[in-house]
């Protein structure tokens, strides 16, 4: 049994007689994801000798603190990279923010990440949207303990498009993206290089998460067992983990990269002067011809 399970159980346990009826009602998907924590565990995957990354770099998750809201810092859980072997511009940085930088890769490239575990808590850290081989996907099942290190190599197959890193232990995982673990993945071909779209600092990525903070700057995650069932809306919509996100720009096009990181809230994004929207892609990558929207709905991905 994994220490994430024991230590959920025994907070649900905790709780009145109301919360012991709640779990009598639990629905029997949810009990069934519950029994997954029994699965045995699978030692931290290694590197290997025969594969030759184009790529490389070490991505730590860990506790930390960011000033997000005027006075008290917050604690959030972070992610930090550091560049092994590779291009430069492989790691992005996003100033001042709790998420993770921004990495950006070629199709084709052989890849290898090291995942070191530095919180206090298990986690694994999986490629939504990349397609990689199970065993390299971070899938619940290869959850890391706290102080272990897990090795993925894989080739990069998707087509140019943006995707999404972020935790995926058992039961942890919508707390642990919301308390700050969470980055964008941007693939680039030689499809999407020859429509000379903006790039450099006209192409920009803006995450958009909602979040909930108490009176002294901390997140507030699922007040009640139905917040962590369904999900719940925060009182803040900070843009690449700011409040007050603004961005001055010039008259031109511009290339965003629009990713909604919130654990329930639906946005409608719109000019306000009503402008067309231009999306020229979506989850899998680019559309085969740009479209004009008057607005556009982003669920969470
Ligand atoms: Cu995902």
């Amino acid at each position: 049994m994994s220490n994430s399970i024991n230590t959920s159980r025994r907070r649900f346990f905790a709780q009145s007689g109301a919360g012991l009826m709640a779990w009598a009602a639990t629905p029997a998907w949810l009990r069934a994801m519950e029994n997954m924590g029994d699965m045995p565990k699978i030692p931290p995957r290694k590197a290997s000798a025969n594969f030759h990354p184009d790529v490389e770099l070490d991505l730590v998750c860990k506790p930390s603190t960011v000033a997000i809201l005027p006075g008290q810092p917050t604690r959030v859980q972070q992610y930090f990279a550091k560049l092994v072997k590779g291009p430069a511009q492989t790691l992005t940085e996003i100033p001042g923010s709790y998420l993770g930088p921004v990495l950006r890769f070629e199709k084709g490239q052989k890849i290898r990440i090291n995942l070191h575990n530095q919180l206090n808590e298990p986690s694994i850290t999986h490629w939504h949207g990349l397609h990689v081989p199970a065993e390299v996907d971070g899938h619940p099942q290869y959850t890391i303990d706290s102080g272990q290190v897990f090795v993925y190599e894989f080739e990069m197959l998707n087509r140019a498009s943006m995707n999404i890193y972020h935790p995926h232990p058992h039961n942890t995982t919508a707390e642990q993206v919301y308390h700050g673990l969470a980055g964008a993945i941007l693939v680039n071909d030689e499809e999407e290089r020859r429509l000379e779209l903006p790039g450099g600092e006209y192409e920009v990525p803006i995450v958009i998460q909602d979040k909930l903070f108490d009176d002294s700057n901390q997140l507030v995650y699922a007040r009640h067992m139905r917040d962590r069932m369904m999900g719940f809306y925060g009182d803040r919509i900070l843009v690449n983990g700011r409040p007050n996100f603004q961005l001055d720009v010039a008259s031109r096009a511009y290339r965003f990269r629009v990713l909604n990181g919130s654990t329930a809230r639906i946005y409608k994004l719109a000019w306000d002067d009503k402008s067309p929207v231009t999306v020229i892609g979506t989850d899998g990558g680019l559309l085969e011809a740009p479209v004009n929207k008057p607005y556009v709905m982003l669920a969470p991905g």
